[in-house]
């Protein structure tokens, strides 16, 4: 796979009205997003279908699970950056929430 390059600043332009949901900090080197269910059990079923996300994009996100809370946090460590490979899963986990019975 090629190296990631960080995202520019139209690209991080872009990415703000592609995924709006997410919040991106402010060098534009991570992405996070919080997910609230139901319970736990559907938190939990949410971060196994990204997870099997992760696996098919080799990209993994940073997360943490409290209960029904899952916060996600994307950057691309090889580029220390946000790079398209962040975008791409952000698309695909915003895919899962939207399909989900929350
Ligand atoms: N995930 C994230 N978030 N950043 C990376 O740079 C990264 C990864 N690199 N998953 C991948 C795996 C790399 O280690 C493999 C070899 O492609």
């Amino acid at each position: 796979m090629t190296k990631p390059m960080p995202l520019n600043h139209d690209q991080l332009q872009a990415l703000g009205q592609s995924t709006p949901e997410w919040q991106v900090d402010e060098r534009g080197l991570s992405m996070r997003r919080v997910f609230l269910f139901k319970d736990f059990d559907q938190a939990f079923e949410f971060m196994t279908r990204v997870a099997k996300l992760a696996k098919q994009q080799d990209h993994h996100p940073h997360w943490s699970n409290e209960y029904s809370k899952v916060e996600v946090v994307l950057s691309t460590h090889e580029a220390r950056s946000l790079t398209l490979r962040d975008l791409d899963l952000a698309l695909a986990i915003d895919q899962v929430w939207t399909s989900f019975n929350h």
